[in-house]
């Protein structure tokens, strides 16, 4: 135990290992591998070094991509989501990936620990109920979901930002501050329409980011100054609900026809995922997820530190459970 020590403090005795969530709209790529190997390797030291360890992953199966592609391919997204799921974990054990378990976010234990969040978010304060503008596609006659929306970005003016973030200077971008956007499902320029939607008030939520972010010190460069440099420019409400059908319902009046945005859910799947084993082996959750004995480390690809610097910090911090925060 000296090792586990050295590398995280005296109190830690377990080390819950992720790696982003693969999405189900297609078949692995290298992009995927990369994260997937890293925290493979890192969960083989661990063990090797006889340290308390779980390695734990799932298919990132909501949202707009899903159904799309469900649709492409004439069947539900029930089925289509079991067979890539099925794929996926034949491709990562053709790589010898050794996850203690591959779970899915379409989980009974996801959609119940993404609706209990939700209610502790909404008891806090941290939910704000508003209508707002979208994007609207005529053509294709549905509301554009962010990443089925390109344009100018209006930071740094790349002509290729998606809908939810610019791949050049890195932003979380809200569909709307695109300029010139572009419709990706039928190629129109879409139009703004009111619909209304739940957000996340990461507005009241980042003085407390901030200071779990500050006091990060074994983190460093962009991982911990881009997050840092967004607050410091203020933070706005960010939307947590879709005009979608596939997906984590909402558990409120006036929206049935709506579920959790997939970014909402996605990163709670690596809880849920990890109840999914414990209840398989007998162990306590609790002891992985809210103990200060345990750290929760996370391997993603640069596009994906947004989401786990800001958005799903914020979701943990504002539900006040006492789940623990990426170390
Ligand atoms: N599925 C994005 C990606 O695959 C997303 C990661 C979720 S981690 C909670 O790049
Ligand atoms: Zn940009």
């Amino acid at each position: 135990m000296k090792d586990l020590e050295d590398l995280y403090g005296q109190t830690t005795e377990r080390i819950l290992v992720t790696c982003a969530l693969p999405y189900v709209n297609n078949v692995p790529h290298l992009g995927n591998m990369v994260p997937i190997l890293s925290a493979d390797v890192y969960s083989r030291y661990l063990r090797l070094k006889e340290i308390p360890s779980i390695y734990i992953c799932a298919t990132d199966e909501h949202g707009t991509r899903t159904e799309m592609e469900a649709s492409k391919k004439g069947v539900g997204e029930e089925e289509y989501c079991a067979d890539l799921h099925r794929k996926m974990l034949e491709i990562f054990q053709w790589f010898h990936v050794d996850f203690d378990h591959f779970g899915r976010t379409s989980c009974e234990q996801n959609h119940q620990l993404t609706q209990s969040i939700f209610g502790a978010l909404e008891k806090n304060g941290y939910v704000l109920d508003e209508e707002n503008e979208q994007l609207y596609d005529l053509e294709a006659e549905m509301y554009l979901p962010d990443t089925y929306v390109t344009g100018t970005c209006p930071y740094c003016s790349n002509s290729e930002a998606q809908g939810d973030q610019c791949d050049v200077c890195g932003r979380l971008l809200d569909p709307l501050e695109l300029i010139s956007p572009k419709s990706k499902v039928s190629g129109a320029t879409p139009e703004k329409r009111s619909t209304r939607h739940l957000f996340l008030r990461l507005d009241l939520l980042s003085p407390k980011i901030k200071s779990w972010l500050e006091a990060q010190e074994h983190w460093e460069g962009i991982i911990k100054n881009q997050p840092l440099g967004w607050i410091a420019e203020g933070m706005r409400p960010r939307a947590i609900t879709r005009d979608l059908k596939w997906g984590v319902k909402v558990p409120r009046e006036g929206f049935q026809d709506k579920v959790f945005y997939v970014w909402f859910d996605a990163p709670i799947g690596y809880i849920a995922a990890t109840a999914e084993w414990a209840e398989k082996e007998g162990v306590v959750l609790e002891d992985w997820w809210k103990s200060e004995k345990s750290r929760v480390i996370h391997f993603l690809g640069k596009d994906n530190v947004p989401f786990h610097t800001i958005m799903w910090p914020a979701t943990l911090i504002g539900s006040d459970q006492g789940w623990s925060l990426p170390y």
